[in-house]
């Protein structure tokens, strides 16, 4: 199958299933609905797959096109207000979007923000 063009920008964090939910677009508020979507972390950019590559391959079509979140000057914070959920993390891109990742695995999200951040950092220090 061919590699989408995203993923060809280096891979730091590889694909893992985490919940997400979409809360604001622009800075308008969204309802919530929380959806389990495979995730991959690149140079500048989250990337959110309806499934994994091995199952698009498995399912005999191609993984689809993922959706984009850009990290540039993007804020990644822990919350316990935003969910009644645990392990929760947000992230507040700089247009204005929030999302919201978690997984019931503690160290699974922690990963997954101490990276998401650390990407976030590397583009503002640019
Ligand atoms: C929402 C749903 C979400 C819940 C959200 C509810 O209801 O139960 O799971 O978020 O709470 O509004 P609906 O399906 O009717 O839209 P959490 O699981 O993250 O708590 P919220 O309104 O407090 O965000």
């Amino acid at each position: 199958l061919p590699e989408p063009d995203t993923l060809q920008k280096p891979t730091i964090l590889k694909g893992e299933y985490l919940n997400k939910a979409k809360i604001a677009e622009g800075g308008k508020k969204l309802r919530k609905n929380w959806t389990s979507t495979w995730v991959v972390l690149c140079s500048n950019q989250l990337l959110f797959y309806k499934e994994s590559k091995q199952e698009a391959v498995a399912n005999l079509k191609p993984g689809g096109k993922p959706d984009g979140v850009d990290l540039c000057g993007a804020v990644i914070e822990w919350t316990t207000e935003k969910s009644s959920r645990k392990n929760v993390i947000q992230i507040t891109t700089s247009n204005g979007h929030e999302f919201l990742l978690q997984a019931d695995h503690f160290p699974t999200i922690s990963k997954w923000h101490d990276a998401i951040k650390k990407a976030a950092d590397s583009l503002v220090k640019r």
